[in-house]
């Protein structure tokens, strides 16, 4: 999959590429970046890709030019390629929210171009240039950088061959609107606090029992907002009845 990157701070993605699991990915050919900046893609002496508001106020925002051009400079690279135009996603505090489910719809795609606003925020024409906007959670980051890397591993770790445990992918919190159940390893007991007898039982049954309950009981715990999406079936029920027993 090609991510294309528009930044001022392409030295960020490109650490970003040469780091981890994602540095293999690329290596095996699995992931590819191309980062570019829109100061290269800019007429004036001072190199400007903001500038200040109309109508006055604090702040800067970013000149839709060299946006403009920068994306489709990142067009033509892929048309070169032999790849389609990669969607085009801006990071804004002011998109939807992200989710597993658009990370799993977005690792499906050849390739995404994901542009960085900077400053205040971009020219509004911008967003006619755009696909869609997203934004990674209710709070404000100086610019869409890490909000793009953040994207980036979320969809990348879905491609396949990238991790080397795919059961994993489906146990793991939010591949089922369900945040995942307790994990333990060695020792048997740590500074007082046991690991649960079921887990030590060789049962596989009372194993995966014991998982789906601790699962429901935490997102309904943690993530009410998530527990009231669930359709619980009538195993879960009886599950959650039987917490409230032993409670
Ligand atoms: Cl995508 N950008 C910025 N600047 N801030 C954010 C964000 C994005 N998502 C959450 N906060």
């Amino acid at each position: 999959m090609l991510f294309q990157v528009v930044t001022i701070f392409p030295e960020l993605i490109d650490a970003f590429a040469r780091v981890g699991l994602v540095a293999k990915s690329v290596e095996a050919g699995i992931l590819r970046f191309e980062a570019l900046s829109p100061r290269a893609f800019t007429s004036d002496k001072h190199n400007s890709v903001d500038d200040a508001p109309f109508g006055g106020g604090s702040g800067m925002v970013m000149l839709p030019e060299p946006l403009a051009l920068t994306m489709e400079a990142h067009d033509r690279s892929a048309a070169a390629a032999g790849l389609s135009r990669s969607l085009r996603v801006l990071l804004t505090p002011q998109g939807r929210v992200f989710t597993q489910a658009d990370a799993r719809r977005l690792a499906a795609l050849p390739g995404l171009m994901l542009i960085c606003g900077r400053y205040e925020g971009v020219d509004e024409r911008v967003h006619a240039l755009v696909d869609e906007q997203i934004s990674i959670g209710d709070f404000v980051l100086n610019g869409g950088e890490v909000a793009a890397m953040a994207l980036i591993e979320a969809v990348s770790r879905l491609l396949p061959g990238m991790l080397g445990n795919a059961q994993s992918l489906d146990e793991e919190s939010h591949a089922a609107g369900l945040l995942e159940y307790p994990h333990y390893t060695r020792p048997r007991s740590f500074r007082g606090h046991d690991v649960p007898a079921v887990l030590l039982s060789g049962n596989h049954a009372a194993v995966a029992r014991w998982r789906r309950k601790q699962a429901l009981l935490r997102t309904r715990a943690q993530r009410p907002d998530l527990f009231a999406q669930l359709a619980l079936d009538a195993t879960d029920r009886a599950l959650l009845a039987e917490a409230e027993d032993e409670a």
